[in-house]
């Protein structure tokens, strides 16, 4: 109810002990007439979580994850924008995230990943939904207060928790008010400009300035990223001194 008040501009919200996924129980409400958008839904434990590309999502009962539904009213009227939310709901988290472990940096990797300390502490899956995909799905995983050492040891080597970096003890769902927030306030600035976004992402763009290598359409592209454009696109100058935009990859390795 806090939720609801605090900005006005979730119209429902649905708290769930347990789901599958935040994002698949969001699509599957795409289309009641009796669920306002924009919708929060939060879970309180996620059990199959999911990434992009057939990925998982681990999370335990320190992991903050939801999901958060959005007409196309709420939307930028041109669809091609739509999965630039990935990059303006990532700023959000970041924003959020980076005022309670200050004064460790946060930063975003194109174009999902909110990192800290050099590894992941959040990631965004957008998704569309709706018979005629007139709605987007954010969903968004956090580790708030996650115990990594019962996660995967995949997950373990690369991700990061709040909780680690925060001097005081931050309780799982008590950032979620201030996230909302900033999303809906960064949503407002999107739909009117984009290349704020840009410009704003690319103050906290972990891969600015390095070498990366990015699989894109089966093929394995390197450079030098310069950030990205107005579009949300990464940059990536190739060694024949061609400056390439990235719409969609994998950024599989980054030089320090
Ligand atoms: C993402 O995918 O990072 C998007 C994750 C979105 C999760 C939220 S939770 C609420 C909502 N409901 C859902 O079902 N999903 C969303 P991707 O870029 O594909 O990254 C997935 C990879 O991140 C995995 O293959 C792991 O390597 C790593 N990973 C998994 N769990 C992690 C965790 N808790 N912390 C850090 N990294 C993790």
């Amino acid at each position: 109810l806090q939720l609801l008040s605090r900005s006005g501009w979730l119209r429902s919200i649905r708290w769930v002990p347990e789901v599958d996924s935040t994002n698949r129980l969001a699509k599957s409400l795409a289309d009641q007439a009796d669920r306002p958008t924009p919708m929060l839904i939060v879970a309180k434990s996620q059990t199959q979580g999911r990434g992009r590309l057939g990925r998982s999502w681990f999370s335990d009962s320190g992991t903050l994850t939801f999901s958060l539904m959005l007409a196309a009213p709420q939307l930028a009227a041109d669809r091609t924008r739509w999965p630039q939310l990935a990059l303006v709901a990532g700023l959000a988290v970041c924003d959020v995230v980076g005022e309670v472990v200050e004064p460790v940096a946060v930063q975003l990797k194109w174009p999902n990943d909110v990192y800290l300390a050099g590894g992941k502490v959040a990631g965004v899956l957008i998704e569309t939904a709706g018979h005629d995909n007139d709605h987007v799905v954010i969903g968004i995983g956090l580790n708030v207060a996650t115990d990594l050492s019962k996660a995967p040891a995949e997950v373990q080597q690369r991700a990061r928790s709040i909780r680690d970096y925060a001097d005081h003890p931050v309780e799982t769902f008590a950032v979620l008010p201030e996230i909302i927030d900033r999303i809906a306030v960064r949503i407002a600035d999107w739909r009117t400009d984009s290349a704020a976004i840009a410009n704003d992402f690319s103050k906290v763009c972990l891969l600015r300035g390095r070498r990366v290598a990015i699989d894109t359409a089966g093929q394995t592209l390197e450079g030098a990223c310069l950030g990205i454009d107005g579009d949300g696109a990464l940059r990536v100058r190739r060694d024949d001194g061609e400056v390439v935009e990235v719409r969609s990859g994998e950024v599989v390795r980054w030089s320090d």
